[in-house]
């Protein structure tokens, strides 16, 4: 069994990353942001509460991703194993988490920290802002996404740490040499 979660700044390779342990685990990859996005596209009401916080670069209220994240942890795909990419991002997620893991009998086996440079992100967020045109990725918000996840989310990572259960790994290079130093801290 493989319970996985994928840290680190807006931009420094989560959800690529996350694609790729997935299929090499047979895992599902679940992310709250692309789970939110296709919310927004599909103008469901949860979409629409959503676009609200995603647009200006907010974290999405607790209230409202807990339980998106409960639901889809209930489902069969998830029960042997899984990777979270985006979840948690504040301390209420990660009580919420354990919470719901507990009932589950289950625990988190890695936490995987991608440890990028501020402007490498912002310049890779910025190239995706003119490839895809992503509406939270304008350079203001991108710099206040950065700011949000070192106020809340980058402390989260000494709580795994007291746990053994965070490793940091180095997110520069290769999309390939990236994979790789991942695939050696899931091992180790
Ligand atoms: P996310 O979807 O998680 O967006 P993100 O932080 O920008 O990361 P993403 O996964 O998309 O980008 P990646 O680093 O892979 O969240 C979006 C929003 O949703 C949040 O701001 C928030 O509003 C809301 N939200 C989500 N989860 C929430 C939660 N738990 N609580 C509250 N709100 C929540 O990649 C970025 C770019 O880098 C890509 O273009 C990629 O091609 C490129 N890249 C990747 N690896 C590279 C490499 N090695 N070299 C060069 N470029 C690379």
């Amino acid at each position: 069994m493989t319970r996985l979660l994928i840290m680190g700044p807006p931009g420094s390779g989560k959800g690529t990353q996350a694609s790729l342990v997935a299929a090499k685990f047979d895992i599902p990859a679940i992310s709250t942001g692309d789970i939110f996005r296709a919310n927004v596209s599909e103008g469901t009401p949860l979409g629409v509460e959503a676009h609200k916080y995603m647009s200006a670069g907010e974290y999405v209220p607790d209230s409202v991703t807990n339980d998106m994240v409960r639901d889809r942890l209930s489902q069969p795909d998830a029960k042997s194993g899984f990777l979270l990419d985006g979840y948690p991002r504040t301390v209420s997620q990660v009580d919420f988490l354990d919470k719901i893991l507990s009932e589950q009998h289950a625990s988190i086996d890695r936490v995987i920290e991608l440890v990028v440079d501020v402007e490498e992100v912002v310049s890779r967020l910025l190239r995706r802002a003119a490839e895809e045109g992503r509406p939270d990725d304008t350079e203001e918000v991108i710099r206040h996404r950065i700011e949000l996840y070192f106020e809340q989310t980058e402390p989260l990572t000494a709580v795994y740490d007291a746990r053994d259960l965070h490793v940091r790994v180095d997110g520069t290079g290769s999309v390939e040499d990236v994979a790789a130093r991942i695939a050696e801290a899931i091992d180790a």
